[in-house]
């Protein structure tokens, strides 16, 4: 059994990789919820609903999220009544939106609204939100403090952050199903995701930072950064920002005591001393999944 700590594009790609790699292996993710927001008055989790769709293979793989030959004539609509459309949900991605909320409303947690959605996709992969409680990302900017999609989406990732706040993390309960996926398993694999905003809000649940602490040697992590870049996202960036080596090796710092294994790059190859130096073992293999002979090469990396 793979636990596999989860933000979203790089971590449902990975999951993807392990599930064609090995179809008998018992997968569960354990997924970031501090992107979730409620807008329209509808409850929406990007990181959980881009990992269920493209494990149900109906994901935009180019765009990275919403569904694939989705229309966007609701969002058109509103826009011509005046409506917030700056963030956009698709025609049929809404129905996901509206099923979760109204299950939500009517008293479920999150963690049974999404096992389901994830059943009635037929997942294999069991798809855990950390905590049932409201958690959420938050950057202090050079304009003032945003939250997170008005910094990913409405900003584009294009403005200065002095810090990032993860509200509810720190008093948030994790959720039994996570805890026991993350006791019981083989081995816990952190995702090719963004350390500061995707993997760092579930390592700061209570119980998560003790658990990988505890089984250093169970967990791999896979360096996001390549050659010292993201390859979607605010990644390199935002490590600059605030503080850290924009490099595998700050990765692997700030991982540092959380991880027994890093799996780095081929192009950042060099860097594998300093990376060991950190006090962990490393793996160098192509972590790029750009096709199916890429993705298998690090699946099988992931679990050797
Ligand atoms: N990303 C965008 O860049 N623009 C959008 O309008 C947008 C809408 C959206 C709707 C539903 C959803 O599940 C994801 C959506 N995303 C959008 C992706 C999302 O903002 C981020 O990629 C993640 O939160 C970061 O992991």
């Amino acid at each position: 059994m793979i636990t596999v700590l989860s933000g979203g594009v790089g971590a449902a790609r990975l999951l993807r990789a392990l599930r064609r790699h090995d179809a008998e292996v018992a997968l569960s993710a354990v997924v970031n919820v501090g992107d979730d927001l409620v807008m329209h008055g509808l409850s929406i989790c990007p990181d959980l609903d881009t990992i269920m769709y493209t494990l149900a293979g109906v994901n935009d793989d180019e765009r990275g999220w919403g569904l694939v030959d989705e229309s966007w004539r609701v969002m058109q609509r509103l826009g011509e009544l005046g409506g917030e459309n700056w963030f956009s949900l698709g025609d049929l991605d809404l129905a996901t939106h509206l099923y979760r909320s109204q299950r939500l409303a009517a008293g479920a947690t999150k963690t049974e609204v999404t096992r389901e959605l994830a059943s009635r996709w037929h997942l294999d992969v069991a798809l855990l939100p950390v905590s049932d409680d409201v958690i959420a990302t938050e950057f202090d900017t050079a304009r003032g403090r945003l939250s997170f999609q008005e910094y990913f989406v409405r900003h584009h990732h294009d403005v200065v952050v002095h810090a990032v706040r993860v509200r509810g993390a720190s008093t948030a309960t994790l959720s039994e199903q996570s805890r026991d996926a993350l006791e019981s398993c083989e081995r816990i694999v952190i995702a090719p995701s963004n350390p500061l905003i995707s993997i760092d809000p579930i390592v700061r649940v209570p119980g998560v930072r003790e658990i990988l602490a505890r089984r250093r040697h169970d967990v791999v992590a896979v360096s996001p950064l390549v050659a010292g870049a993201a390859l979607k996202g605010p990644a390199d960036r935002l490590m600059r920002e605030l503080g850290h080596d924009a490099s595998a090796v700050g990765v692997a710092r700030f991982y540092d005591g959380l991880v027994g294994t890093m799996i780095i790059d081929v192009a950042d190859a060099h860097q594998a001393a300093a990376v060991a130096a950190t006090g962990c073992a490393v793996r160098v293999t192509t972590t790029v999944m750009s096709d199916e002979r890429h993705a298998m090469a690090l699946a099988a990396a992931v679990r050797a």
